[in-house]
């Protein structure tokens, strides 16, 4: 069987007619990185759906490494998120208050899994490579950090596979309708997005 990483982004929200995480997932569905094929999951924003299809399409599908993609708009730069936490608040608006209206992810799950990617490799890489990178120590409380959290739970007796979560940029033409926020095009996130793959593709 070839050997899969699945690879997921999420739909348009709050507005959006496009969500850059989708744009870049669609982009590398299928494509081969290292006798590994890519497959793509499109994700909807809503924090329990979004972690059951997730959690399914790992005992589905037996990926030997997962990557979420994300939305994170306003952010400058690809994000590398170190950490999910075991808190889930269903509405966008309420990431301000930092989740403390919000609901476990997993009830009684652990508070917190590390990313169990080569987060300092891949940093260092797309840096090498001229990506625009950094280190983020939450992914929020809303549908990604629940994503991200459900599939290191799922894993969390499997070890070996790589699991983790990276935010992007708006992407540049959603980036005019917010006060030109901070954006990248769609193109650069894809290759940053590869490279990163083939960090992760080459360890297994
Ligand atoms: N970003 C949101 C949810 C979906 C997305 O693309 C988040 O950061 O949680």
């Amino acid at each position: 069987m070839a050997r899969l990483i699945l690879v997921t982004g999420f739909a348009p929200f709050g507005g959006e007619h496009t969500n850059p995480s989708w744009e870049v997932a669609e982009r590398l569905d299928g494509t081969e990185i290292t006798d590994t094929t890519v497959k793509a999951l499109r994700l909807p924003v809503n924090c329990g759906r979004a972690a059951r299809l997730v959690s399914e399409a790992i005992e589905g599908l037996r990926p030997r490494a997962v990557l979420g993609l994300g939305q994170a708009g306003g952010r400058p730069a690809l994000s590398v998120e170190k950490v999910a936490i075991n808190v889930a608040d269903g509405r966008a608006s309420r990431e301000v208050d930092g989740g403390v209206q919000g609901k476990p992810v997993v009830r009684g799950g652990p508070d917190a899994y590390f990313s169990r990617l080569p987060v300092a490799e891949i940093l260092r890489t797309l840096k090498k490579r001229g990506i625009p990178v950094g280190l983020s120590l939450s992914a929020g409380v809303y549908v990604c950090n629940s994503v991200m959290y459900a599939a290191l739970h799922t894993l969390r007796r499997r070890r070996d596979v790589p699991a983790g979560f990276i935010h992007l940029p708006y992407e540049a033409a959603q980036a005019v309708r917010h006060r030109a926020a901070a954006s990248m095009s769609a193109e650069v996130m894809a290759n940053g997005i590869e490279f990163a793959l083939e960090v992760i593709a080459r360890r297994l």
